[in-house]
């Protein structure tokens, strides 16, 4: 099954929304698989926006995502970059689709709550960044075979 990792940013953690962003991921069928509360390094920040790195708002992004703790988590199920980018909205809140996280509790472009990988393999480069091997579990989820189907459990 695919991997993918969620930040919720420091906006997430001091607006209280990280029970209820949690829950749709819970809700959704997603296993949590690592989870935790960590002041974010700058250099690990500044690696992990690289792609950024010559954008005006960068050091200011690094900034401000180091600023307080955020929550970082591995999300594992069928196609779950995918779907948790879709369950996340386009990167400004204002634009958003409603119902999406973003849409439903942003408004603005840069505190937009939450980061989640782009692609399979930006998920396992975010994965092995923040999350030492210790801290990703394996465990049965009980409702595994209610949520799909014996082919789809294979993927
Ligand atoms: P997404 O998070 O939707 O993948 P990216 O990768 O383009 O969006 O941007 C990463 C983060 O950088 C965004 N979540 C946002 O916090 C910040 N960001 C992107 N564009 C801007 C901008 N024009 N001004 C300020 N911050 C920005």
């Amino acid at each position: 099954m695919e991997r993918t990792c969620v930040i919720l940013k420091p906006d997430a953690v001091n607006r209280g929304l990280m029970g209820e962003i949690l829950k749709r991921f819970e809700n959704k069928g997603f296993r949590v698989i690592g989870l935790k509360m960590e002041r974010l390094a700058p250099t690990k920040l500044e690696e992990h926006y690289a792609h950024h790195k010559d954008k005006p708002f960068f050091q200011g992004l690094v900034k401000y995502m180091a600023s307080i703790p955020c929550v970082v988590i591995a999300l594992e199920g069928v196609e779950a970059v995918e779907v948790v980018r879709k369950m996340v909205g386009a990167t400004s809140g204002r634009k958003a689709d409603m119902g999406s996280i973003r849409g439903d509790f942003s408004m603005s472009h840069q505190q937009n709550l939450i980061h989640a990988s782009g692609s399979k393999e930006e998920a396992e480069k975010e994965i092995k960044r923040f999350f030492k091997e210790s801290e990703l579990h394996a465990y049965p989820l009980m409702s595994l075979d209610w949520l799909y189907s014996e082919e789809e459990k294979k993927a």
